[in-house]
């Protein structure tokens, strides 16, 4: 059987120990790397003052993990730089946070060619390469001119934006070009795939064939759709483990009878975390009969500290919390508990089970675990309600969710006072389509799903 090779920006080993702390993301690919004794290759996390492409080889099962280091230049131009300060926020559609800056792009497709330099002599002829993400996006066109004639697929975990979005990128064409150097590319959604094929066939004089084939840059490669998911049978059981049941009697004693409404995001301005404070301030200012019994639990750990926007978003929401809490609380309540720190999975799985509702409301997300999470998570008899962004990709399997427009502050609130007065039995209905939905399209399912279709694809070609 070919070996699997992932290629992604951080490689995150989940020993049994800090299993407990890993994502699902993480476990789930080394499980597909135990399985098919593979190689993981990416950053080291380490930054050094000149980086090459030498590798450190590390063993655990049989798996191979290969890292290699950034520089201080790297990091700036290739991390923080494009892929941080120019891919994210302009696929998310934030133009106005998109940092325009050519020396950003160098380093980035330098760093890139390094990580394929790095990573070559690893390679044996039948091995599957499974690329990981925007940082990342250029490293199959330089394995490709090296030589290497592996079958490639590329995964892309953000959304694919619009043509005229992605066009306000000075080299987009060497991104679109660049990916053709794949044999697979495999986007979360429906809409992120059109969106491509849209791209290619009205902007880069490409063909999309009946059968889904797509040709540009002299190379016909697949693309399609492959929504992620999560152990949703782990999650669940992570939710009545000792650990978690220790985080849900707490909590609940500390509410006292009255409603929690949850929110887990990394502290980024493409989750919607001040318009969704903004609504939460406007429930209790337009439904009075919330004040003092209803919280919002809003639990985001700080990510990319060393990017200005997250710097600017995390000074907003204290701003934000603390408003509101100044202007509802009682000596015996305050409306919003804001906690810029992240826990270990299981006290989440305990905090997801207690909570009545979860507010998901994304700006814009290429999937959104945390809507899976808080599902999978839900006591069957007693379940909580989900309220999620139709602008996450996760809106085009949960339908059974109540979706919200969060830039409609009243469409969040007229949501949130329905999910928190939604009967037992409709809260039933609507939680056991939700859990079918996570259950079945798990990240098993995924993980499969691709790397099937890319064994099926064409042996990959040398570049036109
Ligand atoms: C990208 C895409 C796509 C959060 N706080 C804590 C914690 N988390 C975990 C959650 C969840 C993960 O982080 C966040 O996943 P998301 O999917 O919500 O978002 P991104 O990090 O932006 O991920 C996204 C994803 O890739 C996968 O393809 O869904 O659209 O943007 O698992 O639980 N985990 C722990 N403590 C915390 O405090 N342990």
């Amino acid at each position: 059987m070919s070996r699997l090779i992932v290629v992604s920006n951080r490689v995150s080993v989940p020993g049994p120990r800090d299993k407990a702390t890993a994502g699902g993301l993480a476990v789930a690919l080394y499980s597909a790397l135990r399985k098919y004794n593979g190689v993981w290759f990416g950053w080291s996390g380490e930054i050094v003052d000149s980086a090459s492409s030498q590798v450190e080889l590390q063993y655990s099962d049989s798996v191979t993990i290969a890292t290699t280091d950034l520089s201080h230049e790297d990091y700036e131009e290739y991390y923080n730089g494009f892929a941080n300060s120019a891919l994210w926020p302009l696929f998310h559609y934030r133009i106005d946070l998109t940092a325009y800056d050519r020396r950003f792009d160098k380093g980035y497709f330098r760093v890139n060619a390094r990580f394929a330099h790095a990573l070559a002599p690893l390679l044996q002829p039948e091995d599957l390469v499974w690329v990981h993400d925007y940082h990342l996006i250029a490293c199959g066109e330089e394995l490709r001119r090296m030589g290497c004639e592996q079958r490639m697929g590329f995964f892309l975990h953000i959304p694919f934006p619009s043509s005229q979005v992605l066009m306000t990128l000075p080299n987009h064409r060497a991104l679109a070009r660049a990916l053709f150097a794949y044999d697979l590319i495999g986007f979360q959604t429906l809409p992120d795939l059109r969106a491509f094929q849209e791209y290619v066939v009205h902007e880069a004089d490409g063909e999309l064939s009946d059968d889904g084939r797509l040709t540009a840059f002299g190379r016909t490669i697949r693309a399609s759709f492959f929504p992620i998911g999560i152990d949703a049978e782990e999650m669940a059981e992570m939710a009545t483990s000792p650990e978690a049941m220790r985080h849900f009697s707490r909590m609940q004693r500390s509410m006292q009878g009255r409603k929690l409404v949850i929110g887990v995001d990394r502290l980024d301005y493409t989750k919607g975390l001040p318009a969704r404070l903004a609504a939460f301030d406007r429930l209790l200012e337009s439904y009075p009969d919330n004040r003092g019994n209803v919280t919002l639990l809003q639990i985001a750990p700080s990510s990319r500290p060393d990017v200005r926007d997250y710097v600017d978003i995390r000074e907003e929401l204290e701003a934000a919390s603390g408003k509101i809490n100044g202007h509802f609380a009682d000596f015996d309540w305050v409306p919003v508990r804001y906690v810029n720190r992240s826990y270990a999975r299981r006290s989440l799985a305990g905090l997801y089970r207690a909570s009545q509702a979860a507010l998901v409301t994304p700006l814009r997300d290429g999937m959104n675990l945390v809507a899976k999470e808080y599902v999978a998570a839900q006591d069957p008899d007693d379940p909580g309600v989900l309220i999620l962004s139709r602008f996450a990709g996760a809106a085009r399997q949960l339908e059974a969710a109540i979706l919200v427009n969060p830039h409609d502050m009243d469409d969040v609130v007229e949501g949130l006072q329905r999910a928190l007065h939604l009967a037992l039995p409709e809260r039933q209905e609507r939680w056991r389509s939700l859990m079918d939905n996570v259950t079945s399209q798990d990240v098993s399912a995924w993980r499969d799903s691709f790397v099937e279709t890319l064994r099926s694809v064409p042996a990959g070609k040398k570049l036109a």
